[in-house]
């Protein structure tokens, strides 16, 4: 059988790949990498040339970007039945909020930085930290107004795979702003983790995890 791993660093975006390949029911290797080293090293690098998790291999094939290796997977298996290919007339708003994962993850990942990877108070800038929580939670409305109308995913005809790659964005989003005034975005989230591949993707106990607390305040002003 052809190999497949996935690079993996927990909580961190590659989290939307491991929860599609669990939903999936496809088997694979999982290869977890710590963030306290640098990815940037000429071994990883062949795989993820910016020192990046994700990375698949799937047999001679390598790739890295979330978006691409949830477009490549339900390509290369139609029979999960997770991506909407044309001329599925939901095949563009698919591709749409795939995209918007990453809008609301470069927010997400700013805030990361400045919350948790900056250790020193003195690195940490609270006029950015203050402003990206406010961009967060404006793109955070957008899928709230999305789920307004009682959907329980962010298709009509139900769970796909920009649920998993949505979804992590979600997770991350939540430890930034309080979902207290997005309703639908709460239930949808509340959804999304309690579907078993969400579960079986989050840290083990005693794993290095991103988030080591449950919420980063934003400073005051
Ligand atoms: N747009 C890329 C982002 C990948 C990315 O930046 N991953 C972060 C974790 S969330 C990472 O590997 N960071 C390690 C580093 O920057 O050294 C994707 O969606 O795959």
């Amino acid at each position: 059988m052809m190999a497949r791993v996935l690079h993996h660093g927990w909580e961190s975006r590659s989290t939307r790949t491991l929860v599609l390949l669990y939903e999936m029911g496809l088997p694979f290797d999982l290869v977890v990498h710590s963030f306290r080293r640098s990815l940037y090293n000429d071994d990883y690098r062949r795989l993820s040339p910016a020192g990046r998790v994700p990375a698949l291999e799937d047999g001679d094939r390598v790739l890295f970007e979330t978006g691409a290796i949830t477009e490549y997977l339900v390509t290369c298996y139609p029979e999960c039945g997770l991506g909407r290919p044309l001329p599925d007339p939901e095949h563009w708003e698919w591709v749409q909020w795939l995209h918007f994962a990453e809008t609301i993850g470069q927010h997400l990942a700013t805030l990361v930085q400045h919350h948790i990877v900056m250790r020193q108070e003195w690195m940490r800038s609270p006029t950015v930290m203050r402003y990206e929580t406010l961009r967060l939670q404006r793109v955070l409305g957008v899928l709230e107004q999305a789920l307004e109308d009682g959907r329980d995913y962010l298709l009509t005809s139900g769970f796909s795979a920009i649920d998993t790659n949505i979804g992590y964005s979600v997770y991350g989003a939540a430890h930034f702003v309080r979902l207290d005034a997005f309703l639908h975005l709460d239930a949808y989230l509340q959804r999304l983790m309690a579907r078993p591949a969400f579960q079986k993707a989050l840290p083990p106990a005693g794993a290095e995890r991103l988030f080591e607390r449950e919420f980063y305040a934003c400073p005051d002003g």
